[in-house]
């Protein structure tokens, strides 16, 4: 296994990434097709979210069946190709489990439903309350029920996502032999690693009941088993043997489980992400409100994580951006006047932390939000029930629409913007999701033609990784903690220290630091001019800078 701590992780959505058959849907060999360029970036694994037979009523995260490919995205022959020409360029892949639910139109749910105990027993069936409503008052993901109700059983099955995704019951040891089962099957391709979709889901309490305070999350998260169940899993599948790298998606987690869940002693997982920092900007919590991203709160969690998991040993993935969540230069940058000055900045705060940095597709090019302005542009489910929930409970369509445009799924979702030509050269077909119109500006062609572009900022950023083991293995230590507006820390290894100070706003800051010998150290990277580090430095709006002694 290439060393996680320096490498960089790239997450393809292949719906939206490259389209070689002109069905509007992207494919396994525009994967293929554009290794040369994910080989040029300096990435060392591909995530790449599923691709399995699947409804596609949450695009993919509904398996129907985990052994074959969705015939939208091609054949076996070309992910072996894909699998192929990845390790010959040494990259390796990822795929995507998705083991808390299936999809109910896989066999083992279609079986259940004809009454097959067997098959049953692979889900989670209980009885009504007296009353018959739903077994317990808790909220899908999605909005609304988590429970679905079988007229002909009586009964209702939970999906904490929609409907169309039942969960498992990982307490069925049948169930879990079979997960094992579709890991062997994979590994045996010659896969390099795995990410498992809400992974700290899967451990539900032994008894069902309703939640007084919130959503019913607290039954279930990082529940009762989960270390056990993950143990179990990793050991018997042969993915430690393996050496496979995996990392965990980890819903409203805590370090103290994440420490669990990647230190290495534990045998579960190579690392973990979680989204706490990706919640600053939420009112009240809920994702739909909007409020200004607060700043401090921002740091205190990154800089609790970071030092939170280096004590325990742990591993973080550290990230901005993924399928699920809004773009970074439209969401903590200004994607108009300082596109490219905080797109940086962003970058290079986020890199040269101490975890392993994943990178979403066409956040190297500083791809920005949709702006859809209409509902029927929107494609995702989560975005859709949740345009019927708020107008139900009062808010205006202009409100709504607002909500949208910063949070719905959709926006990282658009079409990866590859040139100028129609569809940003995604596919000459109409595609599945509206490609956004700057990408005439924002493209891959035009970004490599530009030395001073996004891109090569993150191409330094993956070798500076390689290079400097202060960046890979150093300790955390977060410097200017009171500054409402720098957001800064160091990296200590060996002797070696890397020095990151980045302004998060666009307005000039003056800043002090109290450091030793500043004349020893050189800028690595910056989103201006190079500059000396001094004790006293004025940075510019976006300002983002990094030293080495
Ligand atoms: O997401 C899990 C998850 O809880 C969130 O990221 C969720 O989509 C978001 O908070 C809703 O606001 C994973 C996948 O990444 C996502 O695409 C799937 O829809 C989901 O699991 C179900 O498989």
């Amino acid at each position: 296994m290439l060393d996680f701590k320096k490498s960089t992780v790239y997450q393809i959505y292949p719906k939206s990434f490259k389209d070689t058959t002109n069905n509007g849907t992207g494919d396994l060999r525009g994967i293929t097709e554009k290794l040369d360029y994910l080989k040029f970036l300096g990435v060392d694994y591909l995530w790449i979210t599923p691709f399995f037979v699947s409804p596609q009523n949450d695009n993919g995260y509904d398996v129907a069946d985990y052994y074959n490919i969705d015939p939208i995205y091609g054949t076996m022959d070309d992910l072996d190709e894909l699998i192929k020409e990845a390790n010959k360029r040494e990259i390796g892949l990822m795929y995507d489990m998705v083991f808390n639910h299936t999809s109910t139109e896989h066999i083992w749910f279609q079986k259940a439903l004809e009454g097959d105990q067997y098959y049953k027993d692979f889900y989670i069936f209980k009885k009504p309350k007296a009353d018959g409503s739903a077994p317990t008052n808790w909220i899908s993901k999605f909005g609304g029920s988590a429970w679905e109700y079988i007229e002909k059983f009586d009964e209702y099955y939970l999906h904490l996502f929609d409907k169309t995704q039942a969960d498992l019951n990982w307490e069925n040891p049948n169930v879990r032999a079979e997960l094992k089962k579709i890991l062997g099957f994979w590994m045996e391709k010659g896969i390099k690693g795995f990410r498992f979709d809400v992974v700290n889901l899967i451990s539900k309490p032994e008894v069902f009941e309703d939640d007084t305070e919130g959503d019913g999350r607290r039954f279930y998260t990082d529940g009762h088993r989960v270390h056990e169940l993950l143990k179990e899993l990793a050991g018997d599948s042969g993915m430690i043997d393996n050496n496979m790298l995996t990392v965990g998606e980890m819903s409203s987690t805590s370090i103290d489980n994440c420490i669990r869940y990647s230190n290495p002693e534990e045998k579960e997982l190579s690392m973990c992400f979680n989204f706490h920092h990706l919640k600053v900007d939420y009112k009240n919590q809920n994702k739909w409100g909007l409020q200004e991203c607060d700043f401090s709160k921002l740091k205190r969690l990154l800089n609790e994580w970071q030092i939170g998991m280096e004590e325990g040993n742990g591993w973080n993935a550290v990230f901005w951006c993924n399928h699920d969540q809004p773009r970074i230069v439209s969401r903590f940058g200004d994607d108009r006047k300082y596109h490219k000055e905080s797109a940086k900045m962003l970058a290079t705060m986020i890199h040269l932390l101490r975890g392993t940095p994943y990178i979403y597709q066409g956040e190297e090019i500083g791809m920005t939000n949709a702006y859809f302005t209409d509902i029927n542009q929107y494609v995702d489910v989560e975005s859709i029930n949740y345009f019927n929930i708020l107008k139900e409970e009062g808010m205006s369509e202009e409100e709504i629409y607002l909500a949208l445009q910063e949070r719905s799924r959709d926006n990282s979702r658009t079409p990866m913007q590859w040139n100028s030509l129609e569809n940003a050269g995604f596919s000459n077909g109409k595609p599945w999701l509206s490609v956004i119109n700057n990408y005439k500006k924002i493209n891959v062609e035009e970004s490599i033609k530009d030395e001073s572009s996004i891109l090569y900022h993150y191409k330094k950023l993956i070798s500076l990784r390689k290079k400097y083991d202060c960046i890979a293995y150093g300790k955390y230590i977060p410097i200017l903690e009171d500054s409402e507006s720098v957001f800064a820390y160091k990296r200590e290894y060996n002797e070696k220290t890397l020095i990151s100070i980045n302004n998060f706003y666009d307005k000039e800051v003056e800043v002090a630091l109290d450091i030793d010998y500043v004349e020893n150290y050189k800028c690595v990277i910056t989103n201006y001019e190079n500059r000396k580090l001094e004790s006293k430095m004025v940075l510019k709006p976006y300002e983002s800078i990094a030293f080495i002694n």
